[in-house]
């Protein structure tokens, strides 16, 4: 099975990437290079510097993924940010900054970058909405999980099994289009 290099240090994305790439034709594979994440303001210019640096350093194919999520009455922050937020403030740091606001809405999105063995720079966007609640609920998936709760739902991506969250996800979303281009 022909292998494809995820380069990434979030043990809770390489375990999705696993799910959702299940027994299509690739084995994802983790390698957790190191590799800079310029300030921008866009999930796809990080991705494309990423792309560009990581060329110079690791044979393709591979991919990187960056994600993020885009709170409506915070015109879009944490977004780029996400990160930085989860490991300043935290979950708890985040509900004390929406005390009080009764729009809650948000978008999780994720990009997908692909560059193929010929060099090839291809990139997947995927989004899904949904809400932040005010309190932390269930164990599964990883960083802002146990706070939002997807349209449609009534349950936190936490708190739904790993299946249901891949099948509504951004990530989920992204990967699918990635599966199809690979597949092509
Ligand atoms: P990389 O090595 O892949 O860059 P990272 O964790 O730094 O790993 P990002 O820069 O893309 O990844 O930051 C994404 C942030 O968004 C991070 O705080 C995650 O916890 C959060 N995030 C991304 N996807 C998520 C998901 O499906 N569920 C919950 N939080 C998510």
């Amino acid at each position: 099975m022909p292998k494809l290099q995820i380069i990434t240090s979030n043990n809770g994305k390489i375990k999705e990437f696993k799910e959702i790439f299940g027994d299509s034709k690739y084995l994802p594979v983790q390698n957790n290079i190191d590799y800079p994440e310029i300030q921008a303001s866009s999930l796809e210019e990080v991705v494309d510097f990423g792309l560009s640096w990581l060329r110079e350093k690791i044979e393709p194919p591979f991919v990187i993924d960056d994600s993020g999520v885009f709170i409506d009455n915070f015109d879009g922050f944490p977004g780029v940010y996400t990160r930085y937020v989860y490991d300043t403030i935290g979950l708890a740091g985040v509900l004390r900054q929406m005390e009080g606001v009764d729009n809650r809405a948000c978008t999780f999105r994720c990009v997908l970058g692909l560059l193929t063995e010929s060099g090839e720079r291809q990139k997947f966007v995927g989004e899904c909405s949904g809400t932040l609640i005010n309190e932390l609920r269930g164990d599964g998936g990883f960083g802002y999980d146990p706070i939002f709760i997807p349209e449609g739902f009534d349950k936190t991506f936490a708190e739904l099994a790993s299946e249901e969250k891949n099948s509504i996800s951004h990530r989920g979303k992204a990967m699918r289009k990635l599966i199809d281009f690979l597949l092509q």
